[in-house]
């Protein structure tokens, strides 16, 4: 096992990291930038290396910087959290070049999922059932053409460096096409450097439902059910559940075994996300990210295991803890984002929470860096928190989020506690009836 390691993020999740490192007696060093010099993470760490000014391309992202602090402190291995460098092929490798261990997997794997193309290829390979659409990249607009005749119309338009929503154009004819082939590769190879793109038949009203695995890098992987994160806005995840409320156990168990095969015969290691539209019944791959996700915790939740541990054992070659027939799913559980935004224009927030008080009691979990006093820096993401419960059925866990939201205070700053105070109480929510376009059309009426 590891004696040190370094934590490539902040807030909440390096929080998160840290307690696991804790729990088996590892040595943690924090890093942050100059405007997070009071934040919690680097309290709570046994060392800290501020490695930059205050934006993330010259901190967080900063690599020699990074390399700088595990040699100062003598880190062997560096979690990077989510976001930041966690889905970077080549800080994997720079890593593995000065012998320092990237918790996380191979470079490659990162590589082939970064590519959706690639990743795509990889899942019809392995097994897994996709989006009817191109195989592969699509070079101009009478390729296009050819292949929206023959999957149908409408079609969607994906980067193949795209990924999180960016750089997606819909056609619902042939007429369509051309504008939005054309505006598709622009705005990719102006988001992404990269103008190649692919076509999907497009899925006007499907669920987003992501299976949870972990790999041990030898051929052996087990799944850990699914979250349903069908409420987005604007591509965030603003609530997650699990399990879904549309899918029952035989279900769990089928696409989980598949998708647990499929991650075993990669030789994946580490934490993995394979994420679905489900529609009518069926599942459809469309992405996999290769990092741990913001929404992990209520897989934590209903199979009581602690995913970052098991990111840390597995990268430390000692392998998974549990195997599949051990992985017990009990009960329902919820996450809540919250963030540091007006809850009816999500705009920033930042400034000093002048009075915190998270809630507590049976059921509930906060997985926040924020404490009263503490002055939120505008400089990254608006996320200071998580609100996740927990119950043995879905009502008894929305009772405890409803009483949960109503406990917390937050003074000083807005967040968006208001607007799940609104969700929690809303019928389609109450019977778990949401696609990924219900929460836009909800605030639209607003
Ligand atoms: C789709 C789709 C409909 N049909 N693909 C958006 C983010 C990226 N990860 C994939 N996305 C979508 N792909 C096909 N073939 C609709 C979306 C989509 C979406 C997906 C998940 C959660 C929220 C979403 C909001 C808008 C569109």
């Amino acid at each position: 096992m590891f004696s040190k390691i370094l934590i490539a993020n902040r807030g909440e999740i390096a929080l998160r990291v840290l307690r696991a490192c804790k729990e088996l007696g590892i040595q943690t060093v924090a890093v942050h930038s100059t405007a997070d010099a009071d934040a919690m993470h680097v309290r709570l760490a046994d060392e800290s290396v501020c490695i930059g000014p205050p934006p993330a391309r010259e901190s967080y992202l900063n690599i020699p910087s990074l390399l700088a602090a595990c040699e100062i402190t003598g880190a062997e291995a560096v979690h990077p959290g989510y976001g930041f460098l966690s889905e970077n092929a080549r800080f994997a490798e720079i890593l593995a070049a000065h012998k320092l261990t990237f918790i996380g997997p191979s470079a490659e794997h990162i590589r082939t999922m970064g590519d959706k193309i690639e990743a795509k290829r990889t899942a019809v390979r392995l097994g897994l059932p996709i989006v009817p659409g191109s195989d592969g990249g699509v070079a101009d607009e009478a390729a296009a053409k050819k292949i929206a005749a023959q999957i149908g119309y409408p079609v969607l338009i994906k980067a193949a460096a795209g990924g999180g929503g960016r750089g997606m154009k819909v056609a619902h004819s042939e007429a369509q096409l051309s504008d939005a082939f054309a505006t598709a590769r622009a705005e990719a190879r102006a988001a992404f450097g990269d103008p190649s793109v692919y076509i999907e038949k497009y899925l006007d009203h499907p669920r987003h439902i992501e299976v949870q695995v972990m790999g041990d890098g030898k051929g052996g992987a087990i799944h850990l059910g699914e979250r349903d994160c069908s409420l987005q806005r604007r591509h965030q995840k603003v609530w997650e559940e699990s399990p879904s409320p549309v899918i029952d156990a035989a279900q769990r168990e089928r696409i989980g075994g598949i998708v647990a095969k499929a991650i075993g015969d990669l030789g994946y290691s580490g934490a993995g996300t394979v994420e679905f539209l489900y529609q009518d019944g069926e599942f459809y791959f469309i992405e996999m990210n290769t990092r741990l996700q913001v929404e992990h915790p209520v897989t934590e939740a209903v199979t009581g295991i602690d995913l970052v541990n098991e990111q840390i054992r597995i990268a430390a070659g000692l392998g998974l803890t549990a195997r599949q027939e051990d992985v017990r799913f009990s009960g329902h559980a919820v996450e809540v984002r919250i963030n540091a935004e007006d809850p009816a224009t999500f705009a920033p927030s930042p400034g000093r929470i002048s009075y915190y008080h998270p809630p507590g009691g049976l059921g509930v979990r906060v997985d926040s860096s924020a404490y009263q006093g503490y002055r939120i820096p505008p400089y990254y993401d608006s996320l200071i928190g998580k609100l996740i419960v927990h119950g043995r059925t879905r009502p008894e866990a929305m009772m405890r989020l409803r009483r949960a939201l109503d406990e917390f205070v937050v003074d000083g700053i807005q967040t968006t506690i208001p607007l799940f105070r609104r969700l929690v109480d809303d019928p389609d929510i109450a019977t778990g009836q949401y696609d990924i376009h219900w929460l836009e059309n909800k605030l639209a009426t607003w």
